[in-house]
């Protein structure tokens, strides 16, 4: 997995004038809150999956068991393409092995701790096999090793989203990589 500070930026594969960043990890880590937060200090365009299935009517119906849509992957992809091939998006989503893999110069996977992560799902309202099967998730790292298998290692990192402070420094490290990427 690479570390941020060392990995040299480079152009994207499909020369990209912007990059593109996928924010993925457990329900609850603090992907929306992050890249949310990044889009606005980096000036790049946030994409929540979640929520463009929903606008967009991009799944087939809803799953009574894991109560959430049932996303069509190919729809949303066809959604993405234009944009993505343009660049300056950054991603955010609780999967990731869908994707094309030439979408992203960068995927980073959020992890938090399990009290922490229990407590926030807890406060959303998750119960039951919703939040245990979400814990277990995180517990068994499911997010990175997708991550890993879905793309060459080197552009995948984890970080510590349990703190206010973490959310800051995580912000702040992605800012400073994305500007050294538009540099290059
Ligand atoms: P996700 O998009 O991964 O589901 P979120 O951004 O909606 O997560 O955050 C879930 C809740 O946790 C929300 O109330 C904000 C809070 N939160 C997110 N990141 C945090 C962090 N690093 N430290 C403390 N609270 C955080």
């Amino acid at each position: 997995m690479a570390g941020l500070s060392t990995a040299s930026p480079k152009n994207g594969i499909d020369g990209r004038k912007k990059p593109n960043l996928l924010i993925t990890g457990t329900p609850g880590t603090g992907k929306t809150t992050t890249a949310s937060a990044l889009a606005e200090a980096a000036q790049l365009r946030h994409i929540n999956i979640g929520d463009l299935v929903k606008e967009k009517n991009l799944h087939n119906g809803w799953d009574e068991q894991f109560e959430c849509y049932i996303i069509n992957e190919d729809l949303v992809c066809d959604e993405l393409e234009d944009m993505m091939e343009e660049g300056g998006n950054i991603v955010d989503h609780h999967g990731c092995d869908f994707f094309p893999e030439r979408w992203f110069d960068r995927v980073v996977v959020l992890q938090t701790e399990n009290s922490l992560l229990y407590d926030r799902l807890a406060t959303r309202g998750y119960t039951g096999s919703k939040l245990s099967n979400n814990i277990e998730c995180e517990i068994f790292q499911v997010l990175l090793e997708e991550a890993k298998e879905s793309y060459q290692e080197e552009i995948v990192v984890a970080l510590r989203s349990d703190s206010i402070d973490d959310l800051n420094n995580n912000v702040s490290t992605l800012s400073d990589w994305l500007r050294s990427w538009n540099m290059s």
